[in-house]
């Protein structure tokens, strides 16, 4: 059986991270968050077919045609034209029954198991607080019945969490069904109208992680949900001096050096460099060749490849880019003084990140002068700039969303 990802998406909610790559190349805890779903299927599955679209080149070059010891294919969905859409594309190199799975989302393999063990087609569901911003599941004697998008009154708080195993006789509703209103088309409605047509569909609910990575300040959880599984690794250098507690991966060329008080689940990929003198807080991801430095305290984040965060700063609850350079005494504020959630700015709107903390997304090669003070929520455009001392309160040279 093999499992399709989609993997095609734009990603604007992401912006501006995914200006330069594809959101499946996000990295979260040391992978990234399509290596980390198809390790999820990996153990039930012969092969993989990733559904790519924008910046597919980047996708191929990463992944390659190889995962976990399994074949991976490619597939191209030139136009956005839905989740449908998306996993008709890849009907030539399918079987009779196959897995999709958004190729965003963070789940444990467990739900892979529970849904291939169901007889024909099944879907896999998240008990949710509020259902109404999802696909609301209808479960009756153990079977969904139905699937309404985004209803003002939810007939139950089983979301629809995008992980499937499908018969082939699926294809024929997604070849046909119809564009959304917002002119897609969509998986649920497709597997809506099976329901119609008498199909059944078991239903697998997710007991342990479980997140779609739609926005930023989600890459903070599928990061911690990704590290929470790691264990202590220390393949590269702990100078003298180094503290490393809990679990903490050093691949094989980072270094610890003495002063770094380092508290997992922290991943420090290969090359990068903590320290001296520099307290880092899981859970978070030091990719490659990235630096903190002396005087630096970083909590809760994700730090890309070649990030420098050299001197004297504090970054909490973060994204920053490949290739960042925050100048000596950044700081970032990740808190409100009268405790309210952070707001963000996404698609031109302003929106509730849902989090009481959240610091900034940076991103690739912005540089930030001397003493920039960086407000909570703001984003930083690829390649911007400040000046030694500013306080930046508003996104700047984020490209507008379309
Ligand atoms: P979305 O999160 O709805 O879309 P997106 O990833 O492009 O993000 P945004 O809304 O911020 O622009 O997509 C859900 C999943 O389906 C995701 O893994 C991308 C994938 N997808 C495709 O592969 N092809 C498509 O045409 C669409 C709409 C989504």
């Amino acid at each position: 059986m093999k499992a399709v990802l989609l993997a095609a998406g734009r990603g604007t909610r992401m912006r501006p991270l995914t200006d330069t790559r594809p959101k499946p190349l996000l990295p979260v805890g040391g992978t990234t968050l399509v290596e980390n779903a198809m390790d999820a299927c990996a153990p039930y599955v012969d092969g993989f077919v990733l559904v790519v679209g924008y910046m597919s080149d980047e996708v191929r070059e990463t992944v390659g045609d190889e995962h976990a010891g399994l074949p991976v294919e490619y597939v191209e969905q030139e136009e956005r034209a839905g989740t449908a859409d998306a996993v008709v594309r890849a009907q030539n190199r399918v079987g009779p029954r196959f897995v999709v799975a958004n190729g965003d989302a963070v789940f444990s393999p467990s739900v892979v198991g529970s849904l291939v063990e169901q007889e024909g087609n099944a879907l896999s569901v998240k008990r949710v607080d509020d259902p109404s911003g999802y696909g609301v599941v209808e479960v009756d004697d153990g079977r969904a019945t139905d699937i309404v998008e985004k209803p003002d009154e939810p007939p139950s708080s089983l979301a629809n969490a995008g992980v499937y195993v499908f018969d082939r006789d699926a294809l024929d509703y997604m070849r046909s069904t119809d564009e959304s209103a917002r002119g897609e088309r969509e998986i649920t409605a497709a597997i809506a109208e099976m329901m119609t047509d008498g199909y059944g569909y078991g239903v697998v609910e997710h007991e342990g992680e479980w997140l779609d990575a739609g926005y930023p300040w989600d890459l903070l959880e599928a990061n911690r949900a990704v590290l929470r599984g790691t264990e202590r690794i220390l393949d590269g250098e702990v100078e003298e001096g180094a503290t490393v507690r809990g679990d903490v991966v050093a691949e094989e060329g980072a270094r610890l050096l003495s002063g770094a008080y380092v508290e997992g689940s922290v991943f420090v990929g290969e090359g990068a460099t903590i320290g001296p003198n520099a307290y880092v807080r899981g859970p978070t991801a030091v990719g490659e060749g990235a630096k903190v430095g002396h005087g630096v305290e970083v909590k809760n984040s994700v730090l890309m490849r070649d990030a420098s965060v050299g001197h004297l700063s504090y970054v909490g609850d973060s994204v920053l880019g490949e290739g960042i350079n925050l100048g000596a005494g950044t700081v970032v504020a990740n808190l409100r003084h009268d405790g309210k959630n952070v707001r963000a700015r996404v698609k031109e709107e302003t929106v509730d990140t849902g989090r009481r903390k959240f610091g900034v997304v940076v991103g690739d090669n912005v540089k930030t002068g001397v003493n920039t003070s960086l407000n909570a929520g703001t984003r930083l455009g690829v390649g911007a700039t400040t000046e030694p001392g500013e306080t930046v309160t508003r996104d700047r040279d984020v490209e507008a969303d379309g």
